[in-house]
């Protein structure tokens, strides 16, 4: 594998929007009974269905550990899926896979972040993670993609969102926690994700979804729907725990102009429920020192904003919730010259993130 000791900036390569042109999606496996009820059954179903939609559209990377290859290459039996080995602790390619970068002269790269399970030993979800950390190299040595690697700066692709123009939108909630670069300021923080991703304005939502385990990753909260629009997930309702959140985030987005000093539209999206796991779903989820313990009365953080784009559609949860109708729609509406395919989010959403949190675009070289 070739690690570069540049940046990507430096070398004329950025991160583009992620309805830019893609070869393939990544995704791994899921399996750990300790985050994924009945032994990771269930989800498999789920992933299996996600994984056949985005095939529709483009090829797909399947990374599954030793144990369940034979399982996973015999349930994922379409011929555009590919299924490789790779050891992973958990299945969550957008946050330990690679954030790919391309030039304007047909190469594709890949930064490869620090990552602690979303925290570490101060409210990450479970330990060890030394396997996910291998995970965004081993996708980049698959591709023969050079590598740039921040050691020691953390950071999981569900908490930033690109245009491809030069804006980046975060949440203050996650990238200032102290749980993960308690050592660099806001202004550092922005000056490394300006030198590898080639952005010059960042966005600092405030929060992400209420009792998001991820200390509020912005995918599960707020997209780019093209340059200069955005999706925000919403609620009328001052009861919901979101309403002081979603109303902060408007305020910073209706205030704010992007790199090429526009102003944003804002779309709103319904967030579904009030959703929570039944006692039968909690108690099929292992019990394990140090990972995430699952309730019945903690509210589940579904979004429709966690979809992801594919070459010509938008594949996005539901949750067979009163609001699924209606998101659709907003979806199809949005992306007129998109398909728009839901995909059973609940078992994904079940073990803490969805679609967007599982996958992760491979760009196809721009010329
Ligand atoms: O939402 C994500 N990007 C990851 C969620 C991890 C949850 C693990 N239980």
């Amino acid at each position: 594998m070739t690690t570069l000791t540049s940046t990507p900036r430096a070398d004329g390569f950025y991160m583009p929007a992620e309805w830019a042109a893609q070869t393939q999606m990544w995704m791994i496996w899921p399996e750990r009974p300790d985050n994924w009820r009945l032994g990771g059954k269930p989800v498999q179903a789920a992933h299996v269905a996600l994984a056949k939609a985005i095939a529709r559209f483009e090829p797909v990377t399947v990374a599954v550990s030793a144990a369940q290859y034979d399982n996973a290459r015999a349930r994922l039996d379409v011929p555009n899926i590919r299924v490789v080995e790779i050891s992973n602790d958990d299945a969550w390619m957008r946050d330990t896979g690679p954030t790919f970068v391309i030039n304007d002269t047909g190469e594709v790269r890949g930064v490869d972040w620090a990552f602690n399970a979303w925290g570490g030993f101060d409210g990450g979800l479970y330990s060890p993670w030394q396997r996910d950390t291998q995970v965004a190299g081993k996708v980049l040595e698959i591709e023969r993609c050079p590598r740039y690697h921040t050691e020691g700066f953390v950071l999981e692709g569900g908490s930033i969102h690109v245009d491809g123009e030069g804006t980046l939108i975060t949440t203050e909630e996650c990238l200032l926690n102290r749980n993960r670069n308690p050592h660099l300021s806001r202004e550092q923080i922005e000056a490394v994700l300006s030198e590898h991703l080639a952005v010059d304005k960042i966005i600092w939502l405030p929060h992400g979804l209420f009792n998001d385990e991820t200390d509020g990753h912005v995918d599960n909260f707020c997209c780019y729907v093209r340059p200069g629009e955005v999706l925000l997930a919403w609620t009328d309702d001052p009861e919901n725990p979101n309403y002081p959140r979603c109303q902060a985030a408007l305020r910073v987005l209706e205030n704010t102009r992007d790199a090429r000093d526009r102003t944003l539209i804002v779309h709103k999206m319904p967030i579904p429920g009030p959703l929570y796991a039944t006692e039968e779903e909690c108690a099929g989820v292992d019990l394990v020192a140090g990972s995430q313990e699952r309730n019945p009365s903690v509210r589940l953080a579904g979004s429709y904003v966690n979809f992801v784009f594919v070459n010509g559609a938008v594949i996005a949860p539901s949750f067979a919730d009163p609001l699924d109708a209606e998101a659709e729609t907003i979806l199809q509406r949005l992306f007129p010259d998109h398909e728009v395919v839901m995909v059973p989010g609940r078992e994904l959403l079940l073990g803490g993130g969805n679609i967007h949190c599982l996958t992760q675009q491979q760009p196809a070289p721009a010329r």
